[in-house]
């Protein structure tokens, strides 16, 4: 099938389905944006080349994960600027109410959809969904990987080392891949198969209401939702940001970009950022370090998650990493903490602590304390297992960028020494590399994070701190 898309984005994940004459529907799911979606735009092309209508869906949870109201909230927030886009462009949007398949098998019989569009995710929860409704779909299902720069699929055929087994294999492909997008076109209504417009707009507050998560995590106010938002907030990070990338390990800092959000919920395309990065005239060396994150970092973690269905557990380790961990199993550990005193950052460590807060309070905690955070819970809990579960808990319960490839990676990396090497064996860690408050001292000042984030007995999720 002859697309401006790049053909090797593109999965067909059912054979010998027959198109039908109906409209065609994009399951939109990670990538939540209508400009720089490679899905949405093969979907359009599809509309077009049949001439018939586009409609796109999106098939809310009543629950995903840990993700409480902080994070629905700014998921809610960018569709509702989804379905304004989309409108502008005679794309009928359709929130469907309850997780897949029954509530998208519902709407593809009441559409007679003639052909399926998804979006690639390599999380285990959205395969569960993609067999669930491919085991009744009686039309092809087509899969775009609309967040990778290089498809994921393309860049290896198995799961990778490390950053340096997989940075050759991206590197030699970016010039193919890492090309300007077109604009979503409008698409005209076809040749009258059902039509969406008669679907009147969302009622968000309905929706809102639909909800059965936690609500006591507070939302965040100093990221605004929204593809218009991350635009902005990708805007300011070229003038002011960027330039100072270098001083990134350092979290009293702040130059980090503040795009996993958007980056997460698919607000914004990382092909997108990467163009701007690379348009950029700030130094080399900062934009390098940017893009080896960006692109190398983030798309090993994919990687990761779809060659590894272990992605969130201990035997998803490697085998180095497996054998050092039991050899000191039974080592003692110096302090021991239980979840809920490690939410409320009540352990003995006021590092740890004000890193702990500043996930609760601002919900996005900074990267280079996210690995100190996550080794010390291995050092402070019985078991790696354990371990696994507090760190992944915590992190998809505040984190606004959680439930992602990336997060459950970023801990395995920290756990359980994945993408990285044996180091000199110790109590607890044995050969996992290990990171102490005195070796976080010696990079910045410590005192000043503490001062930022742990004011006295300042309440949970009290928004005294805010971002730049
Ligand atoms: P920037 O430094 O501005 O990076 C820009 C983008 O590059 C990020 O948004 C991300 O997409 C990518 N990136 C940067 N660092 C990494 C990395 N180490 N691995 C993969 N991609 C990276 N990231 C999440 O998106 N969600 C999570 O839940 C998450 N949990 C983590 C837990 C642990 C224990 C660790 C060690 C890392 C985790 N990370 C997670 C990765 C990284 O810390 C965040 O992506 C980053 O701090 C997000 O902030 P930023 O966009 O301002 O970062
Ligand atoms: N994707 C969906 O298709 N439906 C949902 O209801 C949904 C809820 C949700 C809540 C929090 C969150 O962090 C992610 C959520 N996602 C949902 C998935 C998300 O858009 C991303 O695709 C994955 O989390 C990242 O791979």
């Amino acid at each position: 099938m002859s697309t401006s898309i790049h053909p090797a984005r593109i999965t067909q994940l059912n054979h010998g389905a027959e198109p039908g004459a109906g409209p065609v529907l994009y399951w939109m799911s990670r990538d939540q944006r209508t400009q720089d979606n490679w899905a949405l735009l093969f979907a359009a092309e599809l509309a077009m080349k049949r001439n018939v209508p586009l409609h796109v869906a999106f098939c809310l949870a009543p629950t995903f994960l840990d993700a409480t109201i902080r994070q629905y909230g700014f998921l809610l927030k960018g569709l509702a600027e989804v379905e304004t886009e989309l409108r502008k462009r005679n794309i009928t949007f359709h929130l469907r109410l309850g997780a897949p398949p029954a509530s998208l098998l519902g709407l593809v019989q009441e559409l007679q959809v003639g052909i399926l569009v998804t979006d690639f995710d390599p999380m285990r929860i959205k395969l569960h969904w993609k067999k669930d409704v491919l085991a009744e779909l009686r039309i092809p299902c087509h899969d775009v990987d609309a967040h990778n720069i290089v498809p994921c699929l393309v860049t290896s055929n198995k799961q990778e080392y490390a950053a340096r087994t997989i940075r050759p294999k991206i590197h030699r492909l970016l010039d193919e891949y890492l090309t300007s997008f077109p604009d979503l076109p409008t698409v005209p209504n076809g040749n009258g198969s059902r039509r969406g417009d008669s679907v009147p707009p969302v009622d968000w507050d309905t929706v809102w209401k639909s909800l059965r998560v936690d609500t006591n995590v507070a939302a965040i106010d100093w990221l605004k939702p929204g593809a218009q938002a991350g635009a902005k907030v990708l805007e300011e990070f070229l003038e002011h940001r960027l330039e100072h990338y270098e001083q990134r390990n350092n979290p009293n800092a702040q130059v980090l970009s503040n795009l996993s959000p958007y980056l997460h919920f698919g607000q914004v395309s990382a092909q997108r950022v990467a163009l701007e990065i690379m348009r950029s005239d700030k130094p080399a060396a900062s934009r390098e370090a940017f893009l080896e994150e960006l692109i190398v970092r983030r798309e090993l973690a994919e990687n990761f998650c779809w060659y590894n269905q272990a992605y969130d557990r201990v035997d998803g380790f490697p085998d180095w990493a497996r054998k050092t961990l039991n050899d000191h199993r039974r080592d003692k550990r110096p302090y021991r903490y239980d979840i809920k005193e490690f939410a409320t950052a009540a352990t003995h460590d006021p590092l740890w602590n004000a890193a702990q807060r500043e996930m609760t309070q601002t919900g996005k905690m900074h990267g280079y304390m996210r690995m100190y955070w996550a080794k010390k819970i291995l050092e402070w809990t019985p078991s790696p297992e354990e371990a696994m579960e507090v760190a992944i808990r915590l992190n998809d319960t505040y984190e606004l960028d959680g439930r992602d490839p990336n997060g459950y990676t970023g801990i395995a990396w920290s756990i359980g020494g994945v993408h990285d090497r044996p180091w000199f064996e110790r109590p607890i860690f044995g050969k996992i590399r290990f990171m102490s408050a005195s070796g976080c001292a010696r990079k910045f000042s410590v005192q000043d994070y503490i001062d930022r984030y742990c004011l006295d007995n300042c309440p949970p999720n009290s928004n005294h701190v805010h971002k730049q």
